[in-house]
């Protein structure tokens, strides 16, 4: 092998391991007011499900929105994963996450009782999963991307969100902070989702290294 091509091979050889990648990091805050906490009543099988659940829709704790869905656009997803949806006192757990396209959802049922795991994308179902009792265990993979919407058949109040991502995307935690890693430097649209308050938009220019801070606000 003459010297350009070994030195060209050699580039080549390591340029997965240098390409250069920078992080998004940021806070979504809830301008305002924020609704009280509230309550679902339950219908059915109290023993199992208390007489109540949390309303998870619009959850603030010190200014700051937890749940948003935050996705930077024209940057590929990163390789599918693995998330849980579990199911626990006739709510499913997380509320809200975000998954890239080819991932596999490991659904869960941690009640003894049957639940129903009614996933829509769009008006069509994407999956319909009968977990019959504690510690049924059913697995799809997300093939096509968008919101699949969540609901239980048995326990109308039940509902969760799962956005199966085309990019680097995050959910924003109790201190509405969110951190994407691993982004290529350019500059992106990203889009901030809340399943109640809609959608947000803003631009963010990664660095080859460190971070770039976007943040965003919701509110009244
Ligand atoms: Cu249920």
């Amino acid at each position: 092998m003459n010297r350009p091509v070994l030195v060209a091979a050699l580039l080549l050889a390591i340029a997965p391991l240098t390409t250069p990648a920078g992080d998004l990091r940021g806070v979504v805050r809830f301008q305002g007011a924020p609704p009280p906490a509230a309550t679902l009543e339950t219908t059915k099988e109290r023993a199992i499900c208390g007489d109540s659940v949390p309303d998870e829709a619009v959850q603030v704790a010190a200014g700051m929105l937890r749940n948003v869905v935050v996705v930077v656009k024209g940057v590929p997803a990163p390789a599918p994963g693995k998330g849980t949806l579990d199911q626990h006192g006739c709510r499913y757990l997380p509320h809200v996450q975000a998954l890239p396209v080819g991932s596999t959802l490991d659904v869960v049922n941690g009640d003894p009782t049957l639940h129903n795991v009614h996933g829509y994308l769009g008006q069509a179902t994407a999956f319909n999963l009968a977990m019959p009792s504690k510690d049924s265990r059913l697995s799809r993979q997300l093939k096509k991307p968008g919101l699949v919407v969540v609901r239980c058949d048995v326990h109308a109040w039940m509902s969760a969100f799962v956005w199966v991502v085309e990019g680097p995307a995050a959910v924003s935690g109790a201190d509405g902070a969110f951190s994407i890693a691993g982004i290529p430097p350019g500059t992106y649209e990203v889009t901030a989702w809340h399943e109640k308050l809609g959608e947000r938009k803003g631009s963010a220019t990664v660095p080859a290294s460190g971070a770039a801070v976007l943040d965003f606000t919701f509110g009244n």
